[in-house]
């Protein structure tokens, strides 16, 4: 399998994560990338190429434009103020009973009005990183459009969480739902979105949630004990032409691969059933056991198992890298749901 990689994603290097009412150094670090990169040479999964620059037209497809401009100059006006040493985190959201109607000039107002969460900071690289994460999934999306079975965009930041207009838990732009569109936008007419990551994919659901053409799967740790916890319930079917091509299956913590994989196999059997044309997989890997910041009890060999289901799909696939934070294990992990692919890929 193709595997496409930038450099790029190193300038996103934030000092800071918000965690546990401490700041600690982000758990989204650049290392995961290498970790998957070393493991795609030691394991000659394929050939690995940089990005294309498709420019802003296909993230202008799914983003914003004021949010995009945002993402682009809040760190320029952040660090002109006197007094903020460092990275742009908000400490206020238009929540319940505050006016979420009127755009402040402020930019950690600006900042406040985008962000879903507090522990994704930006700084001097992160649009560039942010960028760059896109064009890598979509020069994967490109190969998989010219007849490549699958490819695989080594994507950092990942993108699950950022909706059209929201950016947070480490996510900026939606690599997956950019990729997803790009596919529609080249001509078919229905394509799903599978989220194995252990969260729920709020932004790609809050994207996709009235559309009839993209169907969304996704198995995630139950937003009662979960991040993002506030979306991703089981009864979140879709709405108007997107009602029933919405499946969520929310699971407990300390769920193991048996459990997992029943949910996974009918998210699977759905997007089967849906009549989808090409198959995009937010590829996150922090199902594992070991994953520090997770709940479920994956282990090593279950990714080869499932990447064997995907391929049985049968569809096009593009895979892009999301979460997963036990790095010593991020390569093996991320690479055996490939190869499993490729092993059963016809
Ligand atoms: C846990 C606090 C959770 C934020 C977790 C963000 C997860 C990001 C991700 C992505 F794929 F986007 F990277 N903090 N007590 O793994 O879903
Ligand atoms: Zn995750």
């Amino acid at each position: 399998m193709l595997t496409v990689h930038s450099e790029d994603h190193q300038q996103h290097d934030s000092k800071y994560e918000l965690y546990g009412g401490i700041m600690v150094p982000p758990h989204e670090m650049p290392r995961r990338v290498d970790m998957v990169l070393n493991r795609v040479k030691s394991e000659n999964l394929g050939d690995i190429v940089g990005p294309d620059d498709f420019g802003m037209g296909p993230i202008e497809r799914i983003h914003d434009a004021a949010f995009l401009t945002f993402l682009q100059t809040v760190w320029d006006e952040w660090r002109t103020i006197e007094g903020y040493e460092g990275e742009v985190i908000p400490t206020i959201w238009p929540s319940r009973r505050l006016n979420a109607t009127r755009m402040p000039d402020f930019p950690e107002g600006k900042a406040g009005y985008y962000a879903l969460s507090a522990e994704t900071s930006i700084n001097a690289g992160t649009w560039k990183a942010a960028y760059t994460s896109a064009q890598v999934a979509l020069t994967a999306q490109k190969a998989v459009a010219d007849g490549a079975r699958a490819a695989f965009g080594l994507c950092r930041p990942p993108g699950h969480h950022a909706a059209a207009d929201m950016y947070g838990g480490y996510c900026f732009l939606n690599n997956a739902a950019i990729t997803a569109q790009a596919f529609i936008d080249q001509g078919a007419s229905k394509v799903a979105v599978l989220d194995p990551d252990f969260h729920h994919g709020n932004g790609t659901q809050s994207i996709f949630y009235e559309r009839g053409d993209v169907f969304f799967a996704s198995v995630h740790g139950d937003p009662n004990d979960a991040f993002p916890h506030f979306l991703g319930w089981a009864d979140e079917t879709g709405v108007g032409e997107g009602a029933g091509c919405n499946a969520n299956y929310p699971l407990p913590p300390g769920a193991g691969f048996e459990e997992w994989f029943a949910a996974f196999e009918d998210g699977c059997r759905k997007i089967t059933e849906f009549g989808a044309e090409a198959l995009v997989v937010s590829l996150g890997v922090d199902t594992y056991k070991d994953d520090p910041i997770s709940f479920f009890k994956l282990d090593s060999p279950d990714y080869v198992t499932y990447g064997k289901r995907i391929a049985e799909m049968g569809l096009p696939t593009v895979f892009v890298m999301e979460g997963g934070y036990a790095v010593e294990e991020i390569g093996v992990n991320a690479v055996n749901v490939l190869s499993g692919f490729d092993a059963a890929a016809v």
